[in-house]
């Protein structure tokens, strides 16, 4: 079971590497008294770059290593040899890390998923070596530029919200009630559409076991196209190790529970082809409204696929413990 903390978040200082100076330098050559200028360019400085990556899942290596500084570029040569550029270096967090000012209000970047880069600070230009600096009036230069300096500053990454159990479902289909059902949070429950706009967290208790969930906006078909609240929110999903697809098991509903798990399943994996492999739970909330015709035609849809389910009502408190429990066990079994 994942070990509670609601945000993760460490300050590290980094910095770019400066670039390198240009050089003044002459061909010194056998038999010619005054070669021309032929001093290089400086290199340019290392990047700090940050990229996500599904292999890290918490900011804990930040708590140690704190300091973050590019390598310069090295100073121009003779024979017009340009300067090596700086290494750069690549910070590695999980995806949904949010990168703040050193004030930690300031939003400088974040970074959504594997593989997303994000240039955090550009290392310096390299200098000009002299070899530039020829002119009809001179002819040997003394004048060489600078490598541009960087300077360092403290950042702020943040990781918000590791759960255990992340809820997923059509609006209206009682993701709230279901927070609301086990846990001591209370979110904002309505008959309408989109009633819960920002995720929301509470957690379960079963002996000495807790469960941190996650409850998040419904998500409709096409969200990936910015119908509905779109996707974003899904980030905060990202790092449960667990779904619940809670589906609406109303038969005013437009959708029966199936084509609603389906939708969810497509959106999902448009955001994050993760996130549906990840182990999950189906349940088909509102049973009370249910009748036992109604329930088996339900069932049989999902047996075709060989998915289990689990009716449950939250508001009249069937099933929903059961379902805890076994939600636990599975994950006292990781
Ligand atoms: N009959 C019945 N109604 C329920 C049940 N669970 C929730 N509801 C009702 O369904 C409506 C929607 O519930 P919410 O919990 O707000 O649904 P939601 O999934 O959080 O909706 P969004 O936040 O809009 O995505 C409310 O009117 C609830 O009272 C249930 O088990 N049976
Ligand atoms: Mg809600």
């Amino acid at each position: 079971m994942a070990k509670i903390s609601f945000i993760d978040e460490v300050k590290v200082f980094v910095k770019a590497g400066d670039g390198g100076d240009g050089r003044v330098g002459f061909r010194r050559e056998k038999f010619i008294p005054k070669g021309g200028p032929n001093g290089g360019d400086g290199g340019r400085g290392g990047d700090i770059i940050i990229e996500g990556s599904h292999h890290s899942s918490s900011l804990q290596d930040y708590r140690f290593k704190k300091h973050f500084r590019a390598k310069n570029g090295e100073h121009g040569g003779t024979w017009q040899k340009t300067g090596a550029n700086g290494e750069s270096i690549v910070l590695r967090v999980p995806p949904g890390t949010i990168i703040k000012a050193e004030d930690g209000e300031t939003l400088v970047g974040e970074i959504m998923a594997d593989q997303e880069r994000l240039v955090l600070e550009k290392g310096g230009k390299g200098g000009l070596g002299n070899m530039h600096f020829t002119s009809s009036t001179n002819q040997a230069p003394r004048r060489a530029t600078e490598g541009q300096k960087r300077e360092g500053r403290w950042i702020v990454l943040e990781l918000k919200i590791l759960s255990d159990l992340g809820l997923v479902g059509f609006p209206n289909a009682g993701k709230s009630t279901f927070l609301s059902t086990v846990t001591k949070a209370k979110p904002k429950i309505a008959n309408y559409p989109f009633t819960t706009l920002s995720p929301k967290i509470g957690v379960h208790r079963e002996g000495e076991s807790e469960l941190l969930i996650a409850d998040i906006p419904g998500i409709v078909e096409d969200a990936h196209l910015g119908t509905g609240l779109g996707l974003q929110f899904l980030r905060h999903i990202q790092r449960t190790s667990f779904l619940l697809y809670v589906l609406n098991g109303d038969p005013l509903e437009s959708k029966d529970p199936f084509d609603q798990y389906q939708a969810l399943f497509r959106e999902l994996e448009h955001f994050d082809r993760q996130l549906v492999t990840r182990p999950s739970k189906v349940v088909i909330n509102k049973m009370d409204l249910l009748s036992s015709e109604q329930r088996k035609k339900i069932q049989s849809r999902f047996a075709e696929k060989n998915l289990d389910i689990f009716f449950i009502s939250c508001k009249t408190n069937l099933h929903v413990d059961a379902l805890m429990q076994s939600i636990h066990e599975t994950f006292l079994q990781r």
